[in-house]
């Protein structure tokens, strides 16, 4: 059955044509091709190969983005359509997030012609995929210790070093990997796959985005021509600012997984017969989904007004930080609370509600962890910076 949307305070009217239009494109696809795939993919620990070329057909990869094959989008029906995605799996809209946010995005924005041209046409279609190497494994939430070093040659640089955690890295044709210079300074760097030096390994054991593939990408004199690095980059604020377009989407794909486990949980329970009543009509249960309505909502509004902002060019990070904590907060806890609705039948595969609560727990630790938005948050209200 297509899923009919959760919107108690007619957030739909709130949208242009446009982007309605958009979104019920991609409720669609959603609901055709990726629903009856995922369990199977989640439950293998496998990507769906065939889903970068069809996320380029419908215009998904990099849409926010001008020109070189992308769709040009606003950033409202940019972020509906991460919803719809996270709506089946955090792991499908990691896969976008990463190519059109942390990859394409670089590319467009500290890239030369040549870069674009060789790299953005290729990746809005789906042909060619990306990733964004900035975690290593002793630099997480602090990403300004990183030993990933770029040394200066006479032909261009040489990158040693590692990066883990990286989604897609096992799948990526070219890695957008920061590293610290011989000057001290952070840079961009496009390193492709095959060159002599580098090589990825994917991580297994995840109970989390079991759908996605997450790699370490290690360096060893991996020598770069001088045309690998991205000239417009400079410093922490480069990676940053690509992390404020993706966490912008992730605002609006926790939007999507909370309301999937909510109408998972509403039917469940109003289905569900114990003591010879559905357990819908039990107050304890009435007062679970409510709050879940109630977040949901708040979320939805959150995620459309950062929207508009963002469409005016006012959204600062520090927005985008509170949006990304509160939705992610919601989010994690509608899949926990619909679990626990479902009983024992929310631990299987057959439901989606322990699916998005496993996914959900890397999506509330990556792209900034709860924690780290906290303090940013903190910062911007009281003036004074918790992280020294
Ligand atoms: P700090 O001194 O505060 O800042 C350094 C420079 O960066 C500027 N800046 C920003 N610029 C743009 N956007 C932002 N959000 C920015 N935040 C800071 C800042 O103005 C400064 O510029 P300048 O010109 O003065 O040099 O840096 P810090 O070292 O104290 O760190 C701040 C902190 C902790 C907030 C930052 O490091 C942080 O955000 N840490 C979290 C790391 C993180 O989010 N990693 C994510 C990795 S990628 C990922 O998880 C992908 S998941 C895949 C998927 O989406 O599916
Ligand atoms: P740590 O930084 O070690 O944090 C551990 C705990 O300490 C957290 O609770 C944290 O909030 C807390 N903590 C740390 N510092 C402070 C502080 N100052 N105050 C209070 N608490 C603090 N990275 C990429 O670069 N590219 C990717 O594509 C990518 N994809 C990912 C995919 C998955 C599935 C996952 C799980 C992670 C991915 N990451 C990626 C990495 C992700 O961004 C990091 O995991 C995240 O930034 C946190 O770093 P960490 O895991 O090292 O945790």
């Amino acid at each position: 059955m297509s899923f009919r949307g959760v919107d108690y305070y007619a957030t739909d009217e709130l949208l242009t044509d446009e982007e309605r239009l958009i979104r019920d494109t991609f409720r669609r696809f959603v609901d055709d091709e990726l629903m009856p795939i995922v369990a199977g993919h989640f439950r293998a620990g496998t990507f769906p190969r065939e889903l970068p070329a069809r996320l380029g057909e419908l215009g998904a990869l990099g849409a926010s983005l001008q020109g070189y094959g992308c769709a040009g989008l606003g950033p409202v029906a940019y972020g509906l359509i991460m919803q719809e995605l996270e709506r089946c799996d955090s792991g499908f809209r990691s896969f976008a997030s990463v190519q059109g946010s942390l990859v394409m995005y670089p590319i467009h924005s500290y890239g030369t012609e040549e870069q674009k041209q060789r790299w953005l046409p290729a990746m809005a279609a789906g042909r060619a995929i990306g990733c964004f190497g900035l975690t290593e494994p002793d630099f997480g939430s602090n990403p300004s210790g990183m030993r990933t070093t770029a040394t200066r040659t006479n032909t261009g640089w040489v990158l040693n070093g590692e990066k883990r955690w990286i989604t897609s890295g096992g799948l990526a044709d070219v890695a957008v990997v920061w590293a610290r210079t011989s000057e001290g300074e952070i840079r961009g760097f496009l390193v492709e796959r095959g060159t002599k030096g580098f090589a990825t390994h994917d991580i297994e054991g995840k109970f989390s985005l079991r759908a996605s593939v997450t790699s370490e990408l290690i360096f060893e004199d991996c020598h770069l021509p001088e045309s690998a690095i991205l000239p417009g980059s400079g410093g922490l604020k480069s990676p940053l600012s690509c992390l404020n377009q993706a966490r912008y989407g992730i605002s609006w794909g926790a939007v999507g997984a909370a309301m999937a486990c909510y109408e998972e949980a509403l039917s469940y329970t109003k289905e569900r017969v114990q003591f010879r009543r559905p357990i819908a009509g039990y107050q304890l249960v009435q007062a679970k989904l409510v709050g879940m309505l109630e977040d949901i909502t708040n979320s939805q509004l959150l995620a459309w007004r950062l929207g508009r902002l963002k469409e005016a060019g006012r959204a600062r990070p520090q927005q985008v930080s509170l949006a990304k904590r509160h939705n992610v907060r919601v989010a994690l806890e509608a899949a926990r609370t619909a679990r626990d609705l479902l009983g024992a039948n929310g631990v299987t595969d057959e439901y989606q509600a322990g699916r998005h609560m496993c996914n959900l727990e890397s999506v509330f630790t990556y792209e900034g962890t709860d924690h780290i938005h906290t303090l940013i948050l903190g910062q911007d209200i009281t003036g004074i910076n918790a992280f020294e």
